[in-house]
């Protein structure tokens, strides 16, 4: 396909026209599997997903910051983690928590200096902890200089740095029916331009044009920027809204707020390859696409090796079996069986060369023991229970800070406590637009805020009312230094160390193939097959006790082989032959090792 798109000279910027690929097919067709001589470390080291704000404050002024993470670094060591994904730290507004830049090449000084991370840099790297920077190349804030030079000279060489139309003939009109994720039209007027501008979120968000070639260079300068100062590769936000359909046509009322139908992927996965082409340190870095509402078949697409796009996509649809029909504000029942589902469809969809990313939360998700666990009767069962089911999937265990102790949702008693932009927002909408109860919004919207998750990380039970949100009143109990011995009782944080320990003791589970076992409810159970070991994973997610499923049970009975090498209820593994009680506790995750030598088919 033909598309109009500039090219820059030292004075001008003329428009160009240049061929892109725009279906799968003809991508697919296009690829040549290269030699693949990657350094593929990111598959082996979990990645400990640091959201800096809340991480940890070492200048008493409520907000975490650079040397709070140099601090910590030690205590992710001896986690196990081999990489740290940190959210942005970059100059912001703060508009959306940074995820609204004004200078991509400089630290906001709320969080501290250049030299600062240069130090949190190599230090990381002394601890062998490699460093990915979240990256937010979908859209800027609106005051980035490239913004407010847009809005001011739109024949200037950032004229077209945007998404500007002219405001159609209707004025009440805009110029199409998209939506924001933030709630609201996706348009917003520029008095000064006299245009409209696009923003998929908030209005101090503005979309970037990746159309234009002069903005992609621009990007991948600003990522070789960093990689050049030892940053080991990027998580990329929403990086696959940034090609929109073309002509920005209007989608209709139903899909109006799902941005899903904006995309061009072909022209995305385009444009993500040129950006890969162009970065130094090719081999050895890692790109990891936050990639909402994209399809399987995209995702596998994009992160295939022969690709040369992505290495690994975050995809939702785990995290989205409690939407209701109405999407996250409108929550709804959901079983095992559902998660199973998804968990074995994603498995599918990114195994070959492709390669998933297992994550159960992060700081725009509620804490997943109070989401999928039972953070009342048994938050240790099934917040460790949970880690086992997702982190011995195949693929690389992205940990969000906290979920190592259990930490879980926020008490929200008030929608004054609801300081998340989208949440807010949400809240509101419910009120004032679909005549939803006070107190019934608030119940919906506390359950899914991103407030919940990111309230300050609980280090010791000291408290501490700098904090920019209040930490959780459970802290006192809940936190790093209560949980770092057995003395005070079952500890989430040794059984993290212990499963990340198992995963890089067992090749099985990183390299293995996965296979669903039983999707049933309420146990799941999946084996990875190795070379020379088959494991299996089964775990109860309810709060009764459950017989093991018949296809795990047949094989416990059926061969003297199998040993418990994990579980979660207590510290006594078995030996091969050992009896193994069929039944499960209630959240009891078991892994069992079964020798290669008699390993039956399950079926
Ligand atoms: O999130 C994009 C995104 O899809 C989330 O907004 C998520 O889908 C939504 O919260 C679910 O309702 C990324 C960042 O992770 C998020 O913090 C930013 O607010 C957003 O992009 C805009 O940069
Ligand atoms: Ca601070």
């Amino acid at each position: 396909m033909r598309v109009e798109s500039y090219s820059s000279t030292t004075d001008s910027v003329k428009r160009v026209s240049f061929d892109i690929v725009t279906d799968m097919q003809t991508l697919t067709s296009t690829l040549t599997p290269g030699a693949d001589t990657t350094n593929r470390w990111w598959r082996d080291a979990p990645i400990y997903h640091i959201y800096p704000r809340s991480f940890r404050d070492t200048n008493a002024d409520g907000i975490g910051d650079l040397p709070g993470i140099i601090e910590m670094l030690p205590y992710l060591a001896d986690l196990g983690i081999g990489a740290i994904w940190m959210g942005p730290v970059f100059r912001s507004p703060q508009v959306d928590n940074g995820y609204d830049i004004s200078d991509y090449r400089d630290i906001d000084p709320i969080f501290g200096t250049l030299e600062d991370m240069d130090r949190l840099i190599a230090t990381a790297h002394d601890l062998g902890i490699r460093v990915l920077l979240d990256m937010v190349f979908n859209h800027s804030s609106n005051r980035h200089r490239w913004f407010e030079e847009s809005v001011r000279d739109p024949a200037g060489p950032y004229g077209d740095y945007y998404i500007w139309r002219d405001a159609p003939g209707d004025a009440d009109a805009l110029p199409n029916d998209w939506r924001s994720f933030f709630t609201g039209p996706a348009w917003t007027w520029s008095p000064e331009r006299g245009q409209y501008y696009l923003h998929l979120f908030a209005p101090e968000q503005p979309d970037l044009n990746w159309d234009n070639p002069v903005v992609r260079e621009e990007l991948a300068e600003i990522a070789n920027f960093w990689l050049q100062r030892g940053v080991d590769g990027f998580r990329m936000d929403v990086i696959n809204f940034i090609a929109k359909v073309e002509g920005l046509p209007s989608v209709g009322p139903g899909a109006a707020a799902q941005p899903a139908t904006y995309i061009d992927h072909g022209r995305m996965v385009a444009y993500l390859q040129e950006f890969r082409r162009r970065l130094h340190r090719q081999e050895e870095i890692v790109l990891v696409g936050e990639t909402p509402h994209i399809s399987y078949e995209w995702a596998r697409t994009l992160t295939a090796a022969e690709t040369g796009a992505l290495n690994m996509v975050l995809l939702f649809d785990h995290l989205e079996i409690d939407h209701g029909p109405g999407g996250r504000w409108h929550p709804t029942q959901w079983t095992s069986k559902d998660l199973a589902r998804v968990l074995a469809a994603q498995q599918s969809a990114l195994s070959g060369s492709s390669w998933p990313s297992l994550y159960m939360g992060n700081h725009d998700q509620p804490r997943i023991v109070s989401r999928y666990g039972d953070d009342r009767q048994f938050r240790y069962a099934s917040a460790t229970a949970l880690a086992t089911l997702f982190y011995l999937q195949r693929g690389t265990p992205i940990i969000y800070q906290g979920d190592e102790i259990g930490m879980a949702n926020y008490p929200l008693q008030d929608a004054s406590q609801i300081v998340d932009i989208e949440s807010g927002n949400a809240y509101r909408s419910l009120v004032e637009t679909e005549g939803v109860a006070p107190h019934d919004a608030l119940r919906r919207v506390a359950r899914n805020a991103r407030d919940n998750s990111r309230t300050p990380m609980q280090w010791d039970e000291t408290p501490n009312e700098t904090w920019w949100y209040p930490l959780n009143p459970d802290h006192t109990t809940w936190n790093v230094a209560a949980q770092s011995s057995t003395a005070g009782g079952p500890s989430v944080l040794l059984f993290y160390r212990r499963i990340i320990a198992l995963r890089a003791e067992h090749s099985a589970l990183r390299e293995g193939a996965f296979e669903m076992v039983a999707d049933t409810s309420p146990c799941i159970a999946f084996r990875r097959i190795g070379p020379a070991e088959t494991i299996i994973v089964v775990v109860n997610l309810s709060p009764g006790e459950s017989p093991m499923p018949p296809e795990v049970g047949g094989i416990v009975a059926g061969t003297d082989d199998v040993r418990i090498l994990l579980t979660n209820m207590n510290n006594t593994l078995s030996r091969a032959g050992d009896a193994i009680d069929p039944a499960l506790a209630p959240w009891e995750a078991r892994v069992l090792l079964q020798s290669r030598k008699n390993s039956t088919t399950i079926r």
